[in-house]
This record gives structure tokens, C-alpha cells and sequence, in this order.
């Protein structure tokens, strides 16, 4: 649940709507404000047996975040359209294979929504960044203000987007904001090209086939945060009014996490549900990223500014997502 109970009234686009993020976060915004008041745009079909059951309302296929007029018909049909949530990317494995389409994507996409809701006085935009901001010189418990020097395309992407909602936030006056989503686990939707991913197959995997091959060595950490927690840090800040005595310090670069652990953790806590259940590793391309990402990250500045507390621990994440995994497949 998200945690501020009054709901105002908004039009919300979303980007990257048939994401692994995206779809979660339009089923809870349309929860919240109304099946027509969230539309959803996307590159790939959402699944829509999940969206039309749950909550039908506006989705469109093939509208490109790098092309204004796109973004402009979209805001012919829906005039209304008050805050942006920009989640179309291109993640970090998948932007190793293809760096320059990652910076096109990436950059390209943020600076035309930036200057199509600035354009338009599109007042809020909300621009998630990532873990991968970090490079290896970032100490292993990141704190919120470091030098970052990431190594893979989609941090060189993501540093350059926080300083972009940054530069946008102060010199336009615009609310623009954002989290460093750290890999985020779900039941929903698959992730697609990120080096946290294997975070999310190995639950399906063992349900399935009782055994899985993981790509990233045992002992390599990276912090985590169940979906509902990241819906949750994402709809709060985007939503959080700032007071003569509390203002916010930072825009888009809020560190947030919920638990840290390794591939040979996650294991030893899915045996705990499935006794048989077998991980082997063979490490690919991936292990690298990972190895540049610090083990965890300090959140406390989101603890402080606007209350960032996640609800799921490591465990209660695994048995949830275990319960609901199961209940899928009767
Ligand atoms: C990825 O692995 O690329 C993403 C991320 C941590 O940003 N899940």
C-alpha cells in the first residue's frame, strides 16, 4: 500500500507502461485515480489479460519517447495530462550488447519528455534512476552523495538523467524526481535485460523445474526491493509536498533499497519453501556489471526527507513471492 491515504486528482502518463515496473505501477495508479486517468504507453505488448482484468483503460503501442509529436498526439487525446512517470529505458545487460542504442533510448527519450512536459506545463515528472549509477570506486555500502563513475552504458545513462531532472527541477521550477531503484523482485510481469533479473527467474525456476543455473557467481551481492516497496517509494516521492519546514535536498537521485543478498542467500531462503530446489552457477557477461555495482546502498536521506521506509524484508519477500508464484499455477 501506498502510504498517503487522500487521493487528488491527475492524469498520469506512463512510459514504459508494459515494462516489468510499468505494468505494476499502472495497475496502482489506476487504483488510485481512475482506469481512464493513467495511460499507459509502451514497445511491447503489456499483458493485457492482467490489465483488462484488473483495471481496462487507455494503453497505446508504438509511440516512441524520442519523438515529441508522438508524446503530442498522446496529449491530444488526453489534454488533461498532469505527471509524467518515465520508465522506458534500456537496462544495463542489455545496453552492454547495444551501448548506442541504450544512449539513444536513454538520453534521447528523457531529454524529449523533459522538454515535452515543460513545453506543455506538464507539472510533475518522475524519472527512476538506478543502482547502476554507481561504479566500482562508489564504496560498498553507496552512500546518497558519492562520485559516480559507473561503467556499463546504462550508468553513464542514468548519472546523466538524475543531473538532466536535476538541471530541469532548478532551472525550469519543474517537479521533477526520482529514486536509485536498486534490482527490484515481482510476481507480475518478467524483467528484460537487467543483471538483477536472475533475482526474479530463479523464483520461477525453481517452482518449475526445481533447479536453476544462475549467472552471476554465489557470493556476488546487490541490494534489492520487493515491487510493492518500489511502487511505493516511487508514487510517494512524485507525491510528496514540500513545507517551509521540510524540503527536499535532492531531486532525482534518492537512494532507496529495502535488503542486500547474494545468488547463494536467495538460495538457502527459497530451500526453506522448496527443500529439493538446486542453484549451479555459470557466470556471464553480467558478473562484471554486478562486480561494479556496490554490495548495498545507504537510503537514509529518503528515510529523512520523505519517510521512505520499505514494509517487505528479505524473507517476507521470498514467502510472498513463493505464495503467489503457487497460487498462479492452480
Ligand atoms: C538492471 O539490472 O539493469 C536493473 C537495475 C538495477 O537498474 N534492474
Amino acid at each position: 500500500m501506498v502510504s498517503s491515504s487522500k487521493s487528488k486528482e491527475r492524469t498520469i502518463l506512463i512510459t514504459g507502461a508494459a515494462g516489468q515496473i510499468g505494468i505494476e505501477l499502472i495497475i496502482q495508479l489506476r487504483k488510485r485515480y481512475g482506469n481512464k486517468n493513467v495511460i499507459g504507453i509502451g514497445r511491447t505488448t503489456p499483458p493485457l489479460a492482467v490489465l483488462n482484468q484488473q483495471c481496462p483503460g487507455p494503453f497505446y503501442l508504438g509511440v516512441d519517447v524520442r519523438k515529441m509529436n508522438d508524446l503530442e498526439g498522446i496529449l491530444k487525446k488526453h489534454k488533461d495530462i498532469d505527471t509524467i512517470y518515465h520508465l522506458a529505458a534500456i537496462l544495463s545487460g542489455e545496453g552492454e550488447k547495444n551501448p548506442l542504442q541504450c544512449w539513444d533510448v536513454n538520453m534521447n527519450g528523457t531529454l524529449t519528455v523533459l522538454e515535452f512536459a515543460k513545453k506543455n506545463g506538464i507539472s510533475r515528472v518522475f524519472i527512476p534512476s538506478s543502482i547502476g549509477a554507481f561504479g566500482s570506486d562508489a564504496p560498498r555500502q553507496a552512500p546518497q552523495d558519492c562520485a559516480m563513475h559507473p561503467s556499463t552504458m546504462y550508468g553513464v545513462t542514468k548519472v546523466a538523467g538524475e543531473l538532466l531532472g536535476d538541471y530541469y527541477a532548478k532551472k525550469y521550477g519543474m517537479r521533477v524526481r526520482g529514486v536509485r531503484l536498486p534490482g527490484v523482485i515481482s510476481s507480475e510481469a518478467m524483467p528484460g535485460g537487467g543483471t538483477t533479473d536472475y533475482a526474479v527467474e530463479i523464483f520461477y525456476e525453481a517452482l518449475k523445474n526445481g533447479k536453476y543455473e544462475c549467472y552471476i557467481d554465489a557470493d556476488t551481492a546487490m541490494p534489492m526491493v520487493y515491487m510493492p516497496d518500489a511502487i511505493k517509494a516511487m508514487i510517494d516521492l512524485c507525491e510528496f509536498e514540500e513545507t517551509e519546514n521540510k524540503k527536499l535536498t535532492h531531486y532525482c537521485d534518492f537512494n532507496v533499497t529495502a535488503f542486500s543478498f547474494t545468488p547463494r542467500q536467495l538460495a538457502q531462503k527459497i530451500q526453506l519453501f522448496i527443500p529439493d530446489f538446486q542453484i549451479t552457477y555459470k557466470p556471464d557477461f553480467r558478473q562484471k556489471i554486478a562486480e561494479s555495482w556496490p554490495d548495498n546502498m545507504l537510503d537514509t536521506v529518503a528515510r529523512q526527507e520523505w519517510e521512505w521506509k520499505p514494509s517487505f524484508t528479505f524473507e517476507a519477500m521470498v514467502q510472498d513471492m513463493i505464495e503467489k508464484l503457487r497460487d498462479r499455477k492452480k
